[in-house]
């Protein structure tokens, strides 16, 4: 529009009479891509990657180029409903805000008099990572607080691992991704970037590295190795001591940081020498030769840098595996090399003030913390008190908790409140009392931080919404005047909001560019503990050792992994994107089929005594013997009634609560 000053905030007019607005992907995914939006008369018509971005690079990826498909889609969600046929019909009547608003103060209301707010359960969801939309900032939380209601721990995704990082390092922060560049040899373990990320690939590629896929599964990453090492699923932590055992029998590992820069190094050498290449190989499955050469190569090669990503801790021993690999470069010395140590997430690095926006200080009183993981329990065994209100925000436990019956059975019972904060109309929507139309990422405020880079990137609002959706924050603003509360915290705009988060940093400057570098702070933070007193007060083990997977005895280890046309169940049921994901299958190593009699592309049911789903074979030695691969993101209802979550077990990992979604072993048979 010319005659429009040059703003400095993230809305830049543009000579044609465009404007492009910074934006950022809300995706649960460690890339947080800063994106242009092109809007014209107040459409928005384009969205891409910020070339000016070093991480983005003017890339986004297969899902999120069609994004302005989905904001527009036919199925959006656009006003607020109320169900009429039975939980799970995924029948509704359109209804105002006011009736909706209404009907949630009353049903609140009344479980507060009966059961006392800790019969409010908030369950964020990671379909946003924004800190006022999404999860990073448990939008509501200050409202939840008022009312006494449950927290929640978001233990679904990342929390084993970070834990064991934490017990060994000080810190999860690890390495700045952009250094992989100056890496001479790359361990990829147990993590697919390509599909899951694949921004570090650019960086992975620049170093010229040696690259070594350590995965049961030979996935798109493995194939653009040198090497492809296909261990048993959750024995990492054996194999990364055996690897150890080669590299301190070379001699190899770094005297003075060890001596400098770690604690109970006696100790853990006498582990390390039980782990010989031999009991390593029975563990593993990893044939003795390759530990052998690959410790060899990590002995000889400085600097060595580790990408393990959450993949890897969906295990009773993820935790553990985590730790383990933590240890590693403390013996070679790589932490203190440019290029050299583990890269797991970068969030720890982030100095945001969450505490400012949760408010828990306006707590009544202290209130119990529920698992994400553990929905099916906590809704059917749970009492003192049960759960009687379910506020779904940016979640889809249906499609992506583990134990998909008793999550079902759980959101079916009659007398629960479940309110659904959704776009789409999801598999946990059908389950929904009431349900409320959210706006997406070009319609809201947000502010974002990458966990596979160290970069805060802001959210502009471009458009304006469809139909009467309403962004999270301003949704629990009017629920909070509806309930009639007066604590002026509950009122703030999303700009005072994202001052108090950004305290310590310039939003100007970040609003002006879209983006932000923050200093990553030091890896390991203090000593890095070998053994770990951190582990010990925790009530673990303090010396590293291999804790083998729980789900053990007959079947395959099933792997459900990340797709790469859906994000977890974000996509589901975008069409275009369903058609390239094709049917949901399951690939089987050529013995374990032939053992069964199923033929490439046959019909199959996968089962175990949690549940069954079906699926089409998929024959194939991209998987190891013993081991079955398929994908995590089918919408139940597009595939029979029951996804791959259906035979997942609600068990906790090792430390924090984790999930253990690739720790399971199912029978495969033909249809
Ligand atoms: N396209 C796409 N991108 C995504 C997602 C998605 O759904 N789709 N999900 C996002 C989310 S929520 C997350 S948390 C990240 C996850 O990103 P990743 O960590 O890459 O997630 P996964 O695909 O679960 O697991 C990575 C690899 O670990 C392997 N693996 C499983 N068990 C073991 C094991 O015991 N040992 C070893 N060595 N390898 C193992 C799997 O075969 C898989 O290839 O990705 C994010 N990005
Ligand atoms: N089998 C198997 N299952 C898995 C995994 C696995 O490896 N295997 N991985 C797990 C992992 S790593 C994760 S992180 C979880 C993820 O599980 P969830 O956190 O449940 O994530 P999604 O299934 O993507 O559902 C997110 C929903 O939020 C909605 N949404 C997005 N943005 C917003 C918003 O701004 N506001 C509101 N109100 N809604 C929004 C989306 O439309 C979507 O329906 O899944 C887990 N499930
Ligand atoms: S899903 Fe990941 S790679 Fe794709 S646009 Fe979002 S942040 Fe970038
Ligand atoms: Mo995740």
């Amino acid at each position: 529009m010319p005659g429009t000053p040059v703003s400095t905030r993230a809305i830049h007019p543009t000579y044609d009479g465009l404007v492009k607005v910074l934006g950022a992907c809300p995706l649960d995914c460690p890339d947080a891509c800063s994106w242009v939006v092109t809007v014209e008369d107040g459409v928005a018509t384009g969205l891409r990657g910020n070339k000016e971005h070093p991480v983005t690079r003017g890339a986004l990826c297969v899902k999120v180029n069609r994004y302005l498909e989905q904001v527009g889609a036919p199925g959006r969600l656009r006003y607020p409903m109320r169900r009429v046929g039975p939980k799970g019909s995924g029948q509704f009547e359109r209804i105002s805000w006011d009736a909706a608003l209404d009907e949630i103060t009353t049903r609140v209301t009344g479980i507060i008099d009966e059961f006392g707010g800790e019969a409010i359960w908030p369950f964020h969801g990671t379909g946003s990572l924004g800190y006022l939309q999404g999860l990073e900032g448990f939008p509501g939380r200050r409202m939840f607080n008022l009312l006494g209601a449950s927290h929640h721990a978001p233990t679904i995704c990342s929390v084993a691992g970070g834990a064991g990082l934490r017990y060994t390092l000080g810190t999860s922060g690890g390495m700045d991704p952009e250094d992989f560049a100056q890496s001479k040899l790359i361990l990829l373990w147990g993590t697919n970037p390509l599909t899951s990320g694949h921004h570090l690939w650019k960086f992975v590629q620049d170093s010229g590295a040696y690259l070594v896929s350590i995965d049961p599964v030979r996935t798109r990453t493995s194939e653009r190795c040198d090497e492809h090492i296909a261990p048993l699923p959750g024995t990492d932590a054996a194999l990364a001591l055996g690897l150890l055992h080669v590299i301190v029998s070379l001699g190899a590992q770094d005297e003075q940081f060890i001596a400098e820069h770690t604690e109970g190094w006696p100790e853990f050498r006498d582990r390390i020498a039980e782990f010989t290449p031999e009991r390593t190989a029975a563990i593993t499955g990893v044939p003795r030769d390759r530990i052998v050469a690959l410790g060899e190569r990590i002995a000889r090669t400085r600097p060595t840098a580790i990408r393990a990503s959450q993949g890897m801790q969906r295990h009773a021993g993820g935790g553990m595996a985590l730790r383990v690999l933590a240890c590693l470069p403390g013996v070679t010395g790589d932490w203190a090399i440019p290029g050299g140590g583990l890269h797991y997430s970068t969030s720890g690095h982030f100095e945001l003030d969450v505490a400012a926006l949760t408010r828990d200080d306006l707590l009544p009183h202290p209130v119990r913390t529920l698992s994400m993981t553990r929905l099916g329990e906590a809704l059917l065994e749970t009492d003192e008190p049960p759960v009687k209100a379910l506020f779904v925000i940016g979640a889809n436990p249906v499609g992506s908790n583990p134990d998909q019956r008793r999550v079902i059975e759980g959101l079916s019972r009659e007398d629960l409140f479940t309110v659904v904060l959704e776009h789409f109309d999801t598999d946990t929507v059908d389950y929904a009392d009431i349900v409320l139309p959210a706006t997406m990422q070009p319609e809201h405020l947000d502010v974002l931080a990458g966990y596979g880079h160290l970069y805060l990137i802001w959210n502009e609002p471009a458009v304006a919404p469809p139909g009467e959706c309403l962004s999270t924050t301003e949704t629990f603003r009017r629920l909070s005047q509806r309930l009639g509360l007066t604590e002026p915290a509950l009122y703030d705009s999303d700009e005072e909001l994202a001052a108090q988060l950004l305290k310590g940093y310039d939003l100007d400057r970040l609003r002006a560019d879209g983006f932000l570098k923050v200093q990553a702070g030091p890896v390991p933070a203090g000593k890095l503990q070998f053994v770990s007193t951190r582990a010990q007060s925790a009530g673990h083990d303090p010396l590293p050792d291999y804790t083998p997977p729980a789900d053990s005895g007959d079947g395959l280890v099933l792997i459900s992994a990340a797709s790469h046309y859906f994000l977890n169940s974000t996509f589901g049921s975008n069409p275009e994107l369903r058609r390239r994901a094709g049917e949901s299958s399951i690939t089987l190593h050529p013995d374990d089929a032939a053992a069964r009699g199923i033929a490439d592309g046959a019909a199959v049911v996968v089962s175990n005594d949690r549940g069954s789903f079906e699926a089409v074979a998929e024959i194939s030695d991209r998987v190891r013997p013993g081991v079955a691969g398929t994908t995590k993101g089918r919408w139940a209802k597009f595939t029979g009634g029951a996804t791959v979550n259906a035979t997942i077990a609600e068990r906790d990992a090792d430390y924090g609560g984790g999930a253990v979604f690739h720790d399971n072993r199912v029978e495969v048979r033909p249809r």
